[in-house]
């Protein structure tokens, strides 16, 4: 990863912005949809909207957004979610993280048909799991997520957490044209797909430019950090203090994890940690990223103030979630997924719908990656397992370039070394070269998406699924 600070507007002459609404789900409008008694029912629009979003000032910057920004739901409470379709195209809502029926996963094509423009569907679903997880648009993603299509999805625990502050930094990486918009024009360009996807040049956390966030010395702080950039992945400096991981991709750790040094966030990633602010009153505390030059202030804890707290004990560990177990014995399926092409790789030839191309013809349909020797959606699973079964999928990064690999509708465990282990993941990361045995117990019966999350690259090839039976 090389990047540094000239990369980047610099709009913070233009000052600061407020900290981000948070709507709790008790705040929301019920919409007098007809439903179960319990079941609690939401309206969500998908539309363009102009405004301020980055800084309060220069030219206002026209995105495409969630009605509100961000969303609130309670673990084992049903759900319906009535989403309103305000956008000039087609779309479709993905509960990234959420293990729920396979139809309201939201996969343009493959689970729903997409939502006509003005159209609505509505997603029912009961969240499983507490944790830190986001909504986002699964169809044309790589235009839609870059637009801004998204939104934190915070599933709560029943009882309170014990921390004075839940936080929720959402991190994203725009590319803005020479006017300050939205860069429209390079959607879709070739370089970006067969590289390391678009990147941007304006970094934002919850859609605003080095916002700051007020806290009072001594907190015990819940931090959720969410990566919903189309590809950059974010090497983060956090506050030198005691901290610790408490959960990966919405799942918490049996023993949280003290944490220092940087901590690396790929696009889809989520991490809650659990911060302990120092007992003083005033001060700013920065959340940079890693470049290869100084780091770039993301965000700010703002202390104003501070609450008395004596010495704390280490943080206990969130409540499980009810995540069936791997143990010990061998995989009921075991299946290696070849990742190859792109950019300096060595891909000749892949079979593309009913043909095998050679590169130069797949490239004129804009797809340049392959797993296992077959660009984009094959016709048949990588896989065919019954609800249960314990799989080992092998991913063997045979690139030039990182990827951040997301398994739908179910978690899994990964030897990779740069995470803890017995980490759950539902998004891990990938060096070039490198390779990783995964193992899950396959969940939901239904069709579940395998794909590169650096979102370019899924567009470009990089997507396989896996079908689990009843
Ligand atoms: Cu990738």
């Amino acid at each position: 990863m090389s990047l540094s600070r000239r990369h980047f507007i610099q709009l913070s002459a233009l000052g600061l912005v407020a900290g981000p609404t948070l709507v709790s789900a008790s705040q929301q409008s019920e919409t007098g949809l007809k439903g179960e008694p319990g079941v609690r029912r939401l309206k969500l629009a998908l539309k363009p909207e102009k405004r301020h979003w980055f800084a309060p000032l220069g030219e206002p910057v026209g995105l495409w957004a969630f009605d509100r920004d961000q969303l609130r739901l309670r673990q084992g409470e049903p759900v319906e979610i009535e989403v309103e379709n305000q956008l000039p195209e087609p779309s479709s809502v993905h509960w990234h993280g959420l293990r729920i029926d396979n139809a309201m996963d939201g996969v343009s094509g493959l689970t729903q048909a997409p939502i006509a423009p003005g159209g609505r569907f509505v997603y029912r679903f009961t969240p499983r799991d507490a944790g830190t997880y986001w909504a986002h648009s699964h169809h044309k993603t790589y235009e839609q997520l870059a637009r801004g299509l998204y939104l934190p999805l915070i599933v709560e625990e029943p009882e309170p957490v014990a921390v004075n502050r839940d936080l929720v930094l959402t991190l994203d990486d725009w590319r803005l044209n020479d006017a300050r918009q939205f860069d429209a024009a390079s959607l879709g360009a070739m370089h970006d797909w067969a590289h390391g996807g678009r990147t941007g040049n304006l970094l934002t956390v919850n859609r605003q430019l080095k916002p700051r966030f007020n806290v009072k010395g001594g907190e015990r702080v819940r931090l959720r950090l969410l990566n919903t950039a189309n590809a950059r992945i974010m090497a983060l400096r956090l506050p030198d203090l005691p901290s610790w991981i408490w959960a990966k991709d919405g799942q918490p750790l049996a023993t949280p994890k003290a944490h220092s040094g940087p901590l690396l966030l790929a696009p889809a990633e989520r991490y809650d940690l659990v911060i302990d602010l120092p007992a003083q009153e005033q001060g700013s505390l920065a959340v940079q990223l890693e470049t290869d030059g100084a780091p770039i202030d993301l965000a700010y804890l703002q202390l104003d103030g501070h609450i008395e707290q004596g010495p704390r004990d280490d943080p206990r560990p969130l409540p499980a979630n009810p995540l069936a177990q791997l143990g010990d014995g061998p995989a009921d399926h075991s299946v290696q997924l070849d990742m190859t092409g792109g950019a300096m790789g060595r891909l000749r030839q892949a079979v593309y719908g009913d043909q095998t191309l050679s590169v130069r013809e797949l490239v004129q349909q804009k797809q340049i990656w392959a797993f296992n020797g077959v660009v984009n959606m094959p016709e048949m699973p990588l896989l065919e397992v019954r609800s249960g079964d314990l799989v080992e999928v092998e991913m063997l990064n045979n690139t030039r370039w990182p990827h951040s690999m997301h398994l739908h509708g179910q978690h899994f465990q990964s030897d990779l070394t740069r995470y803890h282990p017995g980490l759950w993941h539902d998004t891990v990361v990938m060096a070039p070269g490198e390779q990783t045995r995964i193992r899950f117990r396959a969940g939901n019966p239904g069709s579940w998406l395998l794909h590169c999350h650096m979102i370019e690259h899924q567009a470009a090839g990089m997507v396989s699924w896996i079908r689990v039976l009843a």
